[in-house]
Order: structure tokens, then sequence, then C-alpha cells
């Protein structure tokens, strides 16, 4: 039982919880660069959500897009190496890589 004096103390401490709940979190997609391709051709991610790109090929791969909902360029990174992109905006995303043209790779960001 709690005696009276003690609920204001009780009830800030639940405010306090409730406070620094986090939001739902924004989530994290993996996918793999293998054999001169994506490891899928399409994705759907909701919007703020992030896409790591691991490559695992021996040689180095890039990754970019012109496209206007995320206009991008990773730069070249090398066997083992990963590179995360946040998706901000809503609509198709065209991705590419630099060094190889025939990695495509379509990610649509939902609302
Ligand atoms: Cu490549």
């Amino acid at each position: 039982m709690f005696r009276g004096h003690r609920r204001p103390v009780l009830t800030a401490c639940l405010l306090a919880l409730t406070l620094v709940a986090p939001p739902v979190w924004a989530g994290e997609h993996v996918v793999t660069q293998r054999n001169k391709s994506f490891s899928q051709k399409k994705l759907k991610v909701k919007l703020g959500d992030s896409v790591r790109f691991t490559n695992e090929d021996s040689f180095v791969h890039n990754i970019f897009s012109l496209s206007p909902a995320k206009s991008f360029d990773t730069g070249s990174f090398g066997n083992g190496q990963s590179k995360a992109v946040t998706f901000d905006k809503p609509g198709k995303v065209e991705i590419e890589c630099a060094i190889h043209p025939d990695m495509r790779l379509d990610i649509e960001v939902e609302q």
C-alpha cells in the first residue's frame, strides 16, 4: 500500500517513463552486393527507414542514385565494408553501381 504522500512521486515517475518512451523505431534493411548484383532487385521501405548495403565481393562497389526522392553517392567501398542510406522522401529511388552499370535496385519509399 502506498501512503497518501507518496502518490505524487509515483505519478511523476510514471509520467517520466512515458516521456522517454521511444517513438516507433525506423527500420533498417540489409542488401548485400555479391557476384556483381544486389541481393534483391526491388525493395519497399517505409519513410525514414535506412538500407545498409554490404559488399561481399572481393572488389569494390559504389552506390548512387540520381532520383529526386534520394540523390546520393556513397563513393566506392571494398569487401566487408558497408554503407547505410536513409530514405527521407517518399517515391521511387533507382539505385546503381557506378563501377558495374548492370547492378540495379529499385527502392520504393512508402509514406
Ligand atoms: Cu559494383
